[in-house]
């Protein structure tokens, strides 16, 4: 067991930085490169993160403290012989994928082209350096061309793996184009955009020859007329993250990312950190808050469905779209049936060789005029038969979870397509159909329900129902339960497979059905028998008779 001592990295020529936040505690168990402590200047704020793995033996920094570059903050206990060393080479020696601070951009070259005093010139402004990281995503443009800037004003927002870094306007002027957009990768020296700008470094381009009005703005603390030095806030750790300031959100990289995977928009969100930085536990505290709203709050038809507070017209055009009615219903359905079902779907493949043989054959020409018999016809009748085997499938929870309520009476809903989004005509009494009143009701149903003439009860009381994408394609797909029923069965494309007889694969054409289940009900034993038999009675449809 070893003791190794954390000390705060080389802060790039920065004296001292406020610890605003300690994220682990005496005791914690922590992984090398974990973050421990976050640091913050005036400008930017930095993770320190862990040299190593190990226990956190002692933490001798509070929030609030000010620190400075070797300041001992942590002490580690590890069994790994290497705690020394690795310590020490996280402090003497910078990481390749450092990031750059923000005030790297600020460093201009003076531009080249005959700009006369106070006289506008434009100007390119170009990524900053990266201290070594590539193909940085833009997240954000945070002007607007024509937009009037001051300098130190952010022009865009960037994003490697491990940092967020905005681009300042090197001096005030005018935004005049961008030459990158949301999503797009940059490099060092690559441009961003231009701006026409009035000022001393502009105008000290007045010696220089290029016989070009656009001049060049980018960060290098080497290169001649500097405006400002750079003030690169080195770390020795390439998990250096800066914060951007982007409008009034204030928000580490950590906090971004976790926004982002939260959908959570950060300017929504109150920053209860030092200059009202956003924290996770602020994202947090408001999701937690969010889930705890009334679900009918505001929301109308669409209670209980949540949807996203983004803005997503940052990342391109966008339109807003209301949704009908039956789209809203069908939301707040899935949503209820989606949360309070814990639903499991059961796959199988029927042979319908024969049956389709018969279907396009003799069947055809017995059926009276204006007829069609699709496949749904004969699922719907071999699911009222596998009803009236497994009751558990056509029954119902009562409300306390105490009793399954199961019908004698066998009504199948189809889910359909229609323009208006999809709507659950119920064949009534199925039990009592043949396959040509199946075949009748569903076309009849599917045209009334396009043609918005279902009457009031005409989706009301199905016990089972029936999703047949076979007409569109697709091998497979997982329907969800209409509560309060407990299943339903999702139909998809038949195709011809080989399929192995005991002597060889023979072309059968396959039915795919996927048997979407309510667990507490029904166990998957039951199902995949329901299936089988589904799939028994299509795959021989002498079996319906008996
Ligand atoms: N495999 C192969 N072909 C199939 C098939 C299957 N499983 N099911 C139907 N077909 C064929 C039919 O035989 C018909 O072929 P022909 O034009 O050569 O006669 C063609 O596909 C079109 O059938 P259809 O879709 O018009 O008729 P249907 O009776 O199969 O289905 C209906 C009726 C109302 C279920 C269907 O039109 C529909 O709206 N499906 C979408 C349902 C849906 O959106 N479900 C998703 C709900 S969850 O979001």
């Amino acid at each position: 067991m070893s003791q190794t001592q954390v000390t705060v990295p080389d802060l790039g020529g920065i004296d001292e930085v406020e610890v605003i936040e300690i994220s682990i505690k005496v005791g914690d168990t922590i992984e090398a490169e974990q973050e421990i402590i976050v640091l913050e200047s005036d400008k930017a704020t930095m993770e320190v993160p862990a040299p190593m793995a190990g226990k956190v033996a002692e933490i001798l920094v509070s929030v609030g403290d000010k620190v400075s570059s070797g300041t001992l903050v942590v002490t580690l206990e590890s069994n790994s012989e290497q705690a020394s060393e690795s310590t020490e080479e996280s402090s003497n020696e910078e990481p390749e994928d450092k990031v750059a601070s923000p005030e790297t951009s600020k460093v201009i070259d003076a531009p080249t082209a005959g700009a006369k005093n106070n006289e506008p010139i434009n100007v390119e402004i170009k990524v900053p350096d990266l201290g070594g990281a590539g193909d940085v995503e833009v997240i954000e443009l945070s002007a607007s061309i024509g937009d009037n800037i001051d300098a130190e004003e952010s022009l865009l927002v960037l994003e490697s793996d491990k940092a967020t870094m905005e681009v300042p306007a090197p001096d005030s002027g005018q935004l005049v184009s961008f030459a990158v957009k949301v999503g797009d990768k940059v490099n060092e020296g690559d441009v961003i955009g231009v701006m026409s700008i009035v000022s001393a470094a502009t105008t000290s381009a007045d010696s220089a020859s290029t016989p070009t009005q656009t001049a060049a703005l980018e960060g290098s603390a080497s290169e001649p007329n500097v405006k400002e030095p750079a003030q690169a806030m080195k770390a020795s750790s390439e998990s250096v993250a800066e914060v951007a300031s982007t409008g009034s959100v204030h928000a580490g990289p950590a906090v971004r990312q976790l926004a982002r995977e939260m959908g959570v928009d950060l300017t929504q969100v109150s920053g209860t950190g030092p200059r009202n930085r956003i924290v996770k536990e602020d994202v947090q505290g408001f999701v937690k808050t969010k889930l705890k709203q009334p679900v009918n709050q505001g929301a109308g038809l669409l209670a209980g469905v949540i949807g996203s507070s983004e803005d997503f017209s940052r990342f391109g055009p966008i339109e807003h779209v209301p949704l009908n009615k039956i789209k809203q219903v069908t939301a707040k359905n899935m949503v209820q049936s989606w949360s309070t079902i814990p639903q499991v779907t059961q796959f199988d493949e029927a042979d319908i060789t024969d049956l389709e043989g018969y279907r396009k054959g003799q069947m055809a020409a017995m059926l009276p005029e204006g007829v069609k018999v699709s496949p749904l016809a004969f699922v719907l009748k071999a699911c009222v038969l596998a009803l009236q085997k497994f009751p558990n499938f056509n029954a119902s929870l009562n409300l306390d979870g105490t009793q399954l309520i199961t019908k004698q009476y066998y009504n199948l809903g189809i889910a359909v397509e229609t323009p208006d989004g999809l709507l659950v005509p119920v064949i009534k009494g199925a039990d009592k159909k043949s396959l040509i009143d199946f075949a009748k009701d569903s076309a009849e149903l599917a045209g009334k329900a396009r043609d918005k003439k279902l009457p009031m009860d005409g989706m009301m009381g199905g016990t089972f129902t029936i999703s047949s994408l076979g007409g569109i394609g697709g091998t497979a797909f997982t329907p969800i339960v209409s509560a309060p029923q407990v299943a339903i069965l999702g139909v998809s494309k038949a195709a011809t497979k080989p399929v192995w007889d005991g002597e060889a694969f023979k072309p059968r054409l396959m039915l795919p059905i996927s048997l979407s289940y309510d667990h507490r009900v029904i166990d998957g034993a039951e199902a995949a028998r329901f299936a089988r038999y589904i799939c028994l009675l299509l795959g021989d449809t002498r079996h319906m008779l008996l």
